[in-house]
């Protein structure tokens, strides 16, 4: 029987992309903010509901050179319940990352437990729309406005998510998205920074930085790097922009197979269907009570790989507990992370997941339950 992994890129057809790449044998122009960057900057804004679409060559260097061009210093306030990137931004600019817990329900940052943790030298928040669940942003905004502080969203899973209608991207001062080839919406690798209104020149910093800090031939006027989309990776955005819809579609269906299978039982936590959002279904985290269940976590991860079906344990360990930052932090002052970090599987989502592949994926769960 053939593998099942946690993930499958969407492709778009091959004579579909062919297409898209062909003028590029025309022009020569392969990179450096060419045509099809422009084109898909535009198309995202417009999609996305976003004034600023900044396109970077993967969501690590965007979310990184976001946090370098707002100047941030001092303290930032994350979740180590995320991807180890979130944590790495904060860190590779030279910053303390202070670790928040989460709530239990839907695994984003807890808004309640943010203001105990603001000091003198906090100046942003970084919380992350986990598994694209959208985080209490509202609470985070009226925090991070009285006490003066940045917002910066990792939206690395909530491509197309709305909340009360308007696109994810619309709060805090900005957001980073992934397009990496495990995403929803892809661009193979890739990422963008979003926010709306004018912010002091972020536009052209943002430009700047991922360009080398090059303001123009003879001036260079910031440290920066070299993170820029391509035009190959920009044509694979645009080929699969057109498809976004079909696509979330498909994941929406799969979604609802599994919640049919798995929902009320007891041991089994799924995540909300939370309330004013319209989800773009990312990932199927599902957290284990070992004690209800009859088995843990773990057991069941290694059963399914017996049965050729590769889930993972996004996101164990905590970012705060990995090697590089180990005796750092302390994993005990995020109790909910901790604990769901130990439980959590997320099964496997893709558009093409077969309802057959769900149905066998759930029964073997549902087999081992004790
Ligand atoms: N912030 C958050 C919260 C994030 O989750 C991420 C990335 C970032 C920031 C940084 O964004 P990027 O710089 O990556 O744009 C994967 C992804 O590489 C990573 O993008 C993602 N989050 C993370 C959660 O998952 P791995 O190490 O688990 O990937 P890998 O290679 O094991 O792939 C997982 C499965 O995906 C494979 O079993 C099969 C499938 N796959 C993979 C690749 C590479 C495909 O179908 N096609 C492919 O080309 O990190």
């Amino acid at each position: 029987m053939e593998e099942i992994l946690v993930t499958r890129s969407s492709m778009p057809g091959y004579e579909e992309y062919i297409e898209e790449i062909r003028e590029l044998w025309d022009s020569h122009w392969l990179t450096n903010m060419g045509k099809k960057h422009r084109e898909l900057e535009q198309k995202l804004s417009s999609y996305l509901g976003v004034e600023h679409v900044s396109l970077f060559s993967n969501g690590h260097m965007a979310l990184e050179l976001l946090l370098q061009a707002m100047n941030l210093t001092g303290e930032v306030i994350t979740t180590p319940f995320t991807f180890v990137s979130t944590t790495h931004a904060i860190v590779r600019n030279g910053l303390v990352p202070v670790f928040c817990d989460i709530r239990p329900d839907d695994y984003t940052i807890d808004a309640e437990k943010i203001e105990s943790l603001i000091t003198e030298k906090t100046s942003a928040i970084l919380p992350v729309h986990v598994y694209g669940s959208i985080c209490d942003v509202e609470a985070i905004g009226a925090v991070a406005k009285k006490h003066h502080l940045k917002v910066i969203y990792d939206a690395a899973h909530a491509f197309g998510t709305e909340y009360k209608g308007r696109g994810v991207a619309a709060f805090g001062d900005a957001s980073m998205f992934s397009f990496h080839a495990t995403k929803v919406f892809h661009t193979i690798e890739g990422g963008a920074v979003c926010f709306n209104g004018e912010q002091d020149g972020l536009t052209e910093d943002l430009y700047g930085l991922k360009n080398f800090g090059i303001r123009n031939e003879e001036v260079v006027d910031a440290v920066g790097a070299n993170s820029k989309m391509n035009e190959f990776q920009a044509a694979m955005g645009l080929c699969n922009l057109r498809h976004i819809a079909e696509e979330t579609e498909k994941r929406a269906r799969v979604a609802a197979r599994y919640r049919e299978h798995l929902t009320g039982v007891s041991g089994i936590k799924l995540s909300p269907v939370q309330k004013d959002v319209r989800p773009n279904y990312a990932y199927f985290p599902v957290v284990f009570d070992e004690k209800l269940f009859g088995c843990g976590r773990d057991e069941i991860c290694e059963m399914l790989k017996r049965h050729g079906i590769f889930t993972r344990k996004y996101f164990y360990p905590l970012t705060s507990s990995f090697e590089c930052y180990r005796n750092r932090y302390d994993a005990s002052a995020t109790p909910v992370a901790s604990e769901t970090s130990r439980r959590v599987l997320t099964l496997p989502m893709y558009a093409d997941l077969t309802e057959e592949d769900v149905d066998r994926i759930c029964g073997l769960i549902l087999q081992a339950k004790r």
